[in-house]
């Protein structure tokens, strides 16, 4: 493997899979469960929050019973060690990249354990159930409370710095994602138009699987832990 100076790695659900939490697109996934447009929309939340808080209630709660598998730790030994730029960007709204360990962390889907109020846009820490009788505790609005996270149609967080990530790096790995969604979908072809060499590792080839420089396919605990082995190894 070329020697990296600087990496960005992508995670979606795949790279949870194994701490016991849902993917959205496998067959028994959570878009086979429920329907996208009703829980994962403005339009879904404007229409019946209440269902749309009881199925992120139900995920927050599910988080006190879930750890940090082999992947994430991987992915947190590889900033530690890696000497130059890191940055690492998950799709998932859990927090098992940080209990792991990881700090240069972009959620640009947002997370689980945060609010925003629809009203004043504040966002704030937040592990509570969440509910339509809420008050904002920033601007008092009632019924303005919302789980902080990116719904199709919104735009993903901190966009400007992960395009300033992918136009300066050299490796480029994209773990545990169908890559169906965008813009997520479109990092390594952002990546790629720059030089990076492209990584995927995935159970299975993905639907970008073939913009990829290179595909390693398996499970993310095994995977990983195996990548980061090689790449620590090549660069030292
Ligand atoms: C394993 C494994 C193991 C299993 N080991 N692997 C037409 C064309 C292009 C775009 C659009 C379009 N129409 C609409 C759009 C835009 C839309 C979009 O992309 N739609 C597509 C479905 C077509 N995107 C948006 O609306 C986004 N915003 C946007 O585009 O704003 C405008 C903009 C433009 C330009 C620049 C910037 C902005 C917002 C998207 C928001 C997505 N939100 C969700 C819900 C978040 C909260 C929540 O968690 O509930 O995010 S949807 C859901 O999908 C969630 C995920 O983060 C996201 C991605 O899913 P992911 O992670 O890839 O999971 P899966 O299940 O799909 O795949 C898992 C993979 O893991 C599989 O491949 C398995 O094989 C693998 N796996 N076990 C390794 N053990």
């Amino acid at each position: 493997m070329t020697v990296p100076s600087s990496i960005v790695v992508l995670t979606g659900a795949g790279v949870s899979a194994e701490s016991g939490l849902s993917t959205f697109r496998d067959k028994d996934g959570i878009w086979a469960q429920v329907d996208y447009r009703e829980v994962a929309t403005p339009q879904g939340f404007a229409r019946n929050p209440a269902k749309v808080h009881d199925f992120y209630n139900w995920r927050r709660r599910n988080m006190a019973n879930v750890h940090p598998n082999a992947a994430h730790f991987a992915l947190a030994r590889l900033e530690r060690e890696f000497r130059g730029n890191f940055l690492l960007v998950t799709q998932n709204i859990d927090e098992l990249h940080e209990r792991a360990g990881s700090q240069k962390l972009i959620h640009m889907h947002g997370e689980h354990a945060k609010a925003l109020c629809a009203s004043c846009k504040a966002r704030r820490p937040w592990r509570e159930d969440l509910s339509i009788e809420l008050a904002c505790p920033d601007c008092g609005a009632v019924g303005s409370m919302r789980p902080d996270v990116v719904w199709f149609g919104e735009m993903p967080y901190r966009m400007d710095e992960i395009y300033v990530a992918l136009s300066g790096c050299n490796l480029f790995v994209s773990i545990g994602t169908s890559g169906t969604v965008y813009p997520a979908a479109g990092f390594v072809s952002e990546a790629r138009a720059t030089g990076a060499h492209t990584v995927e590792l995935n159970l299975e080839p993905s639907n970008g699987c073939s913009l990829f420089s290179e595909a390693r396919h398996g499970p993310a605990t095994k995977m990983v832990p195996e990548f980061v082995d090689e790449l620590l190894s090549a660069t030292f």
